[in-house]
């Protein structure tokens, strides 16, 4: 790889001029549509009016713009992994870059705005036919807070190159206040040369959601498609989601998300089999693989397949649903949270009675176009069955969009906390002390007023936390949380040593040692749950975990739980506060780890020490 990409390197003017040469060449073939694009230009700075209805128009199926032609040996032309090798003053500005933005946008500025994308869809999806005159259009909304520029850039030109010049309505920028120089100005001028692109911006940093709502309530197109500012559209990713809301209106559309490498830019993600959307009790969003329930509804492998939730940043629902429902919770501020919050509503409308028909019919497409027919947002205000208002999310295995993670976060989510805990008091009703528990700092986190929130709630008359559970989301195990058998285990011998347990990678939980730590009473890495099955679960995270004993050892290794407990995870927690291993008849001990100034937990022949002694408690104080 080393090697291959330091052929692929060329000199910057070179390349720059190159590109500059290609871009003209593509706007001079542009020309000939001059004035369609002119009249709907509407770049600029300032906030954007809703514009007039629109009235219907043709359009052309191919891309609003063509893709300009990229040198095969371009830097990352194809999505390969990129790494350079630099030295002093370069790397020092790599490094740089890095440090500002969490993504190498040292390389990023490098890279072609107009790279082409490696095949990432299941080829069935080739086979899809599209009806593309009738399809609603869209309105692509893309909020940015301080975004690098080439990061940006690639974002808006991927959604012109790739989207059907009939299905895409406009491209909407929010600027949510940036202070960067490179997004004042010359990004308006930039942009006034782009067709169907237009820019807001906010009076004041409003954080995504307000920010995202911001353009939503300039949008003319029936349809908002929702990106994040660091994106690339993989050719063909638009279609897929306009046909699905053109069948069901009230379905909520997400692509599947690849991953773009921060550091190389390499264009990750297969054609498999997409993941779908959970979370953990800590209201951390999660990804699953696709659950056997589903793969039995779903009819082909190019089928849509239900989510329980999304991810957030990516996702397309028809402009009046989107409205009907609520939008978004405004009182949540800058990053977090609004993810959850909105799947939870949209799903509290999910067509249950649709699936018990599903179950006795066995003819789901049948049951599509009947519904397809009936749920419409205009007959939502006065509901004759549950069903009508349904709403659904989806994954649309089809629609490809890469996204690229930062290596952290790149400014504050303190407000993460305060938005999740105003997702759980409106939607997750007594289920919001599982989430207290395992994370008691929010419980004293201030998050303003809910009360709208809960009467839209009783107004869209959505169905419980409870049903939501069971039917939308049955894989999650929903914890017990019996009084006095939850939360930190700590031992009477040593003071203040707990149970802990820290998997170096949090997608990859099991296998590691439990070990013991001073008690912090944060939740968390601290939380375990003793269930009536006898497990010592440790059910912050997804999938979760439980403590187990391999055959012959002495230590407590995290495995994963399964249906029902088997024998080397069983624990009894007795009066006398012994914790007792069934399976090898002997108790666990806190014990010095070898060698070492800390502590375990390990078996050992009963005794009377209070080595030998735990309690569970909720909180610190
Ligand atoms: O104050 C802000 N104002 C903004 O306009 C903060 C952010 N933003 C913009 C930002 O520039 C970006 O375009 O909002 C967008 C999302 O912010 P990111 O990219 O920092 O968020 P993320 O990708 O780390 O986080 C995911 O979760 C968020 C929860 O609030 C949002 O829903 C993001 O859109 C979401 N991103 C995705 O779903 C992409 C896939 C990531 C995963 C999993
Ligand atoms: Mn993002």
């Amino acid at each position: 790889m080393w090697g291959r990409t330091a052929r692929r390197r060329c000199p910057r003017e070179l390349r720059r001029g190159r590109e500059a040469l290609l871009v003209l060449l593509a706007l001079l073939a542009l020309a000939g549509l001059g004035s369609v694009l002119r009249a709907q230009r509407g770049a600029g700075a300032g906030a954007a009016e809703p514009g007039p209805p629109r009235t219907p128009r043709p359009g052309r199926r191919e891309p609003v713009m063509p893709r300009p032609p990229v040198p095969a040996n371009a830097l990352g032309a194809r999505g390969e992994a990129v790494r350079l090798q630099l030295q002093g003053e370069e790397l020092r500005l790599q490094e740089e870059s890095v440090r500002l933005h969490q993504i190498n946008i040292y390389l990023s500025d490098r890279i072609s705005l107009h790279r082409r994308l490696p095949e990432r869809w299941n080829p069935l999806c080739k086979e899809k036919k599209y009806d593309y005159d009738n399809l609603p259009r869209t309105s692509v909304i893309i909020a940015f807070y301080n975004e690098a520029w080439s990061t940006l850039l690639r974002t808006v030109y991927s959604v012109l190159e790739t989207s059907p010049d009939i299905l895409l309505e406009e491209v909407i920028l929010v600027d949510d206040y940036s202070d960067r120089e490179h997004l004042k100005e010359r990004l308006a001028n930039e942009l006034s040369g782009l067709p169907k692109v237009r820019l807001i911006r906010a009076n004041k940093r409003e954080g995504l959601v307000r920010a995202r709502l911001l353009g939503a309530s300039a949008a003319r197109g029936d349809v908002l498609t929702f990106l994040d500012c660091h994106c690339e559209c993989h050719e063909g990713w638009l279609e897929p989601l306009l046909q699905r809301i053109h069948e069901e209106e009230s379905a909520v559309v997400c692509p599947v998300i690849d991953v773009i490498d921060w550091n190389t830019f390499e264009y990750l993600g297969n054609s498999g089999e997409p993941q779908i959307g959970g979370f953990d009790w800590r209201l951390v969003f999660t990804w699953h693989t696709v659950p056997e329930r589903e793969r039995i509804r779903m009819q082909s492998p190019v089928d849509v397949i239900r989510s329980p939730t999304m991810a957030g940043g990516l996702f397309a629902v028809s402009k009046k649903y989107f409205e009907y429902l609520g939008s978004y919770d405004t009182g949540m501020e800058v990053w977090g949270g609004e993810n959850l919050e909105f799947s939870f509503r949209t799903r509290f409308h999910h067509v249950i009675q649709a699936d018990l028909k599903l179950l006795t019919s066995g003819d789901p497409p049948a049951l599509a176009s009947q519904s397809a027919g009936i749920i419409g947002v205009s007959h939502c205000t006065q509901p004759t069955h549950i069903w009508q208002c349904g709403g659904v999310l989806e994954t649309h295995p089809c629609s490809h969009v890469g996204h690229v993670f930062p290596k952290q976060a790149p400014y504050s989510r303190n407000k993460a906390l305060a938005n999740s805990v105003r997702a759980a008091e409106v939607w997750m009703d007594e289920f919001k002390e599982l989430y207290y528990h395992r994370n008691p700092r929010a419980r004293l986190e201030p998050f303003g007023d809910v009360t709208e929130r809960k009467q839209l709630r009783d107004k869209l008359q959505c169905k419980d936390f409870k049903w939501f559970l069971e039917t939308v989301y049955p894989e999650l195990h929903v914890p017990e949380d019996r009084p006095g058998f939850f939360g930190m285990l700590q031992n009477k011998g040593l003071t203040d040593y707990c149970f802990d347990y820290n998997p170096p990678d949090e997608n990859q939980i099991v296998g590691h040692q439990v070990i013991l730590y001073l008690c912090h009473g944060m939740g968390q890495n601290q939380f375990f749950e003793y269930t009536s099955q006898k497990e010592i679960r440790y059910n912050t995270h997804q999938p979760e975990g439980c403590i187990a004993v391999e055959a012959g050892m002495d230590t407590l290794i995290m495995h994963l739980c399964e249906e029902t407990a088997p024998e080397n995870q069983k624990f009894i927690l007795q009066e006398d506060g012994s914790l007792f291993h069934e399976q090898s008849k002997k108790c666990v001990q806190a014990a010095r780890k070898e060698s070492s100034d800390s502590f375990v937990p390990l078996l050992r022949d009963c005794t009377n020490s209070d080595h030998q002694k735990w309690f569970f408690k909720e909180r610190m104080l």
